[in-house]
């Protein structure tokens, strides 16, 4: 991995910014992500698929291998789900030193209803052998990383893929799923950072050894040297986000607001439990107030609703929004570095100037 410590952005991180575009944090005000406004992260390239050639296998470790048309998935029972996905990397380049790969500031999230056939019924009328430990799951796209020619290939432990509600969405917001958000499909993994959720899926094998695939064994892992093996990054920790009051400054995103009362607005969610609470500050991160929570959402993994009454007064201020989900696990004032810039959920400042 390599790093800088140049303030300045490099033409690699440029011209991966420019293709993986985040969420406008103004969009944090709709609480399904409207489809073009939803963050993007793609490795490779997007693949181009034939939705009457395309077929999804389900392999490897089961009694009876299956291999489904598009049509075969969608005359199964469907399931709905709202999720929150967010990319590992949400926070990387607030990172110092900073590690050189996708810059994402704060606005690595979306929230999308997804619509598809639950994980668990393939698997089970595949029926998993008695050994199975990992099921992979394989997507179109292929690229190298790290020096490994691949395609995009996640696992999740059989106890996940089974209990954890995943889906093999074919829809996203009601259409078909977009080329770039993974069309014909993807998988959902509800509560985990976005590189689980493997889109043009079209592989699903059942291994009876642990997956040692680049994007688990040597990708996605918290460590602090190449050398180190880490641990892997799994689900989302708690993050809260605001949408930045009044209005920007073009250049510096700097807020202008007038001075008088305020309903700051946010979401917050967690991969881990439910957001037990949310805080907000309005003095650079001295002293926190509760903000009033709304779950708008019966999914687990979907985030909720905050408001924060704001009484602004002229001059310049920090504000500050943080979440404790309900393992007690809160968002830190400092990011927590690592390797590959994983994980940094510490809480967003906006700076606003009151006139
Ligand atoms: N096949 C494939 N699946 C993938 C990726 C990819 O590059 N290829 N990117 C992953 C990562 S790192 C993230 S954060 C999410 C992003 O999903 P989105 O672009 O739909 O928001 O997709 C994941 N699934
Ligand atoms: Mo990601």
């Amino acid at each position: 991995m390599a790093l800088s410590t140049d303030p300045g952005i490099t033409q690699d991180e440029l011209r991966l910014a420019a293709r993986n575009h985040g969420m406008p944090l103004e969009a944090l005000r709709w609480p399904i992500t409207p489809v073009g406004l939803h963050y993007l992260l793609i490795h490779y390239d997007v693949p181009l698929v034939n939705p009457t050639e395309f077929r999804l296998e389900v392999k490897g470790a089961v009694a009876r291998p299956l291999v489904l048309t598009l049509g075969d998935l969608r005359a199964r029972p469907a399931v709905e789900m709202v999720s929150t996905v967010e990319c590992a990397g949400n926070g990387r380049a607030l990172l110092e030193p900073r590690p050189i790969s996708q810059p994402w500031l704060t606005e690595a999230i979306g929230t999308a209803r997804w619509r598809g056939v639950p994980l668990a019924t393939l698997l089970e009328e595949a029926g998993l052998s008695s050994g199975a430990v990992d099921v992979v799951f394989a997507g179109l796209d292929r690229g190298v990383e790290g020096e490994v020619e691949q395609r995009y290939e996640r696992s999740l432990p059989v106890s996940e893929a089974i209990g954890a509600s995943c889906l093999v969405a074919y829809e996203m917001n009601g259409a078909s799923l977009p080329p770039q958000h993974g069309y014909p499909l993807r998988l959902v993994v509800p509560g985990w950072y976005g590189m689980t959720n493997v889109k043009w899926l079209t592989e699903v094998r059942v291994v009876e050894e642990p997956f040692t695939g680049y994007q688990v064994a040597t990708g996605y892992r918290v460590r602090q040297t190449e050398e180190e093996d880490g641990r892997p990054v799994t689900r989302m920790r708690p993050r809260s986000l605001m949408v930045p009051p009044g209005i920007p400054d073009f250049a510096t995103r700097d807020r202008i607001a007038v001075a008088g009362s305020h309903l700051l607005e946010g979401r917050a969610w967690s991969g881990r439990a439910p957001i037990g609470r949310v805080e907000v500050s309005v003095d650079g991160g001295r002293s926190f107030g509760d903000a009033d929570v709304v779950r708008e959402f019966d999914d687990p993994y979907a985030w909720c609703g905050w408001t924060f009454h704001w009484d602004a007064t002229p001059g310049e201020h920090v504000l500050c929004t943080r979440a404790t989900d309900e393992t007690g696990d809160i968002q830190p004032l400092e990011p927590e570095w690592n390797l590959g810039g994983y994980e940094n959920n510490a809480v967003q400042r906006v700076r606003v100037r009151v006139d």
